[in-house]
């Protein structure tokens, strides 16, 4: 059994994670603070090549592996949760369906744009009353002569109000099947399209620097070649779109939670209290240690389940496993790191008090932990 990454990897892993902390660590808390979507460092994200990563060249992608683009992804959120979230849904949920499921002309027409980061696409399958519940959708799709007339609405959609957002993926209800369960399919439509709209959400405990919609369609029409592959397949487009997707969240989990370690024990060996370094108090070196022990297992199980992902072979449970696993070593990471900070770790000033706040959304995006554990339940035979 071979451990190490490969040298590209690494080469990989060194980039993006010098870029990190010489274009986003400088500006992260200030955008956080403004709830701004930054198209400068999305243009700077863009130009090292953090989008399309794991997308054939001939589509203007990186042909990476997607080993490698979760340690990219891993290594944003090291320093960053919301310009992690933009990279991670960019990626595994805007680009992914149309490079999975897309005809030869729709690729050729979106992905181009996408991998460039001159673009950014958005997934949407979650509406306000569908949420766990996925494939209870509303959206509804009526073919038209040649066109589809699409009604209805989709929540917490990132990347899909930018200026540079070009689209979603949307999945809709197109039918009746046989055994009397909703035709689920998933259409492309396309920013500017009349009876399109979207709306940037505000608010937000956590990520505030990265872009989040609601979306709306009102008798919006689009053309019958939109749709994405087989009618009715929407549903298993979507979930094996979130199979990839669960393990940039998984990164997201990773990556943070190794950031929270990194700034727990850089703090813990300088504030001395009671006449010492406070990480020489048995009692704050067992939290160090249980956080490295943990972000180790949290490393060996998501890198596992790329490589099963690389190696085409069934990942679906491991990922689940990995995406809960990861999120929750960065619940726990994020707490004792905070605990380890005392008063200053409450303070806006101290990166950890915005990782602390990004940490709630990878136990809730892309399937809840609850979720997570119906997934593995069922994979397992349990449930
Ligand atoms: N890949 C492909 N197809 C899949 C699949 C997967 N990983 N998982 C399920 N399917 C298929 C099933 O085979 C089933 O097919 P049939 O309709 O032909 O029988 C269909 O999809 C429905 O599956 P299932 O019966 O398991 O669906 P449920 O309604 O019971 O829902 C959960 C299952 C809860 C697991 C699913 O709805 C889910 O993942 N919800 C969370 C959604 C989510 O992550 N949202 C976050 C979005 S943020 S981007």
């Amino acid at each position: 059994m071979d451990f190490s990454l490969s040298m590209d990897q690494e080469i990989l892993r060194k980039s993006v994670r010098d870029f990190a902390e010489k274009e986003i660590k400088p500006v992260a808390r200030e955008l956080d603070e403004r709830e701004e979507f930054s198209y400068e460092t999305m243009s700077k994200m863009a130009e090292i090549g953090l989008f399309g990563m794991f997308v054939a060249e001939e589509y203007g992608g990186q042909g990476m592996d997607y080993l490698s683009y979760i340690i990219a992804t891993e290594e944003m959120a090291r320093v960053d949760g919301s310009h992690a979230a933009t990279v991670a849904a960019g990626n595994s949920l805007g680009i992914g369906p149309l490079y999975y499921f897309g005809s030869e002309e729709q690729k050729r027409k979106h992905l181009p744009r996408l991998c460039s980061g001159e673009a950014l696409w958005g997934f949407g399958l979650t509406e306000p009353n569908a949420g766990s519940d996925a494939s209870n959708s509303r959206t509804n799709a009526v073919l038209d002569g040649d066109s589809w007339v699409i009604n209805g609405s989709k929540i917490f959609i990132t990347n899909a109000s930018t200026r540079i957002s070009a689209g979603a993926t949307v999945l809709c209800r197109t039918g009746t099947r046989e055994d009397g369960r909703p035709e689920l399919s998933c259409i492309l439509v396309e920013q500017g399209t009349p009876g399109y709209e979207t709306r940037e959400m505000h608010g937000k405990l956590m990520w505030r620097a990265s872009n989040t919609s609601e979306l709306y369609f009102d008798d919006c029409r689009v053309p019958e070649e939109n749709r994405l592959g087989p009618r009715g397949h929407g549903f298993y487009q979507m979930m094996q779109t979130l199979d990839g997707g669960r393990l940039s969240i998984g990164a997201m989990g990773l990556g943070g939670a190794q950031g929270c370690f990194e700034m727990a024990l850089k703090y813990s060996k300088e504030r001395v209290q009671f006449g010492k370094p406070i990480a020489n108090f048995q009692v704050n070196s067992f939290k160090l240690a249980d956080m490295a022990l943990e972000i180790e297992c949290a490393r060996l199980l998501l890198y596992k389940a790329c490589w099963l992902r690389d190696n085409n072979q069934p990942f679906s449970k491991v990922a689940a496993m990995a995406k809960l696993y990861c999120s929750e070593v960065m619940y726990r990471a994020a707490n004792h790191a905070v605990q380890l900070h005392g008063g200053y770790g409450l303070m806006k000033e101290y990166d950890i008090e915005r990782f602390y706040r990004d940490q709630k959304l990878l136990e809730i995006g892309e399937g809840t932990s609850e979720v997570q554990r119906i997934v593995i339940a069922r994979l397992i035979g349990a449930l």
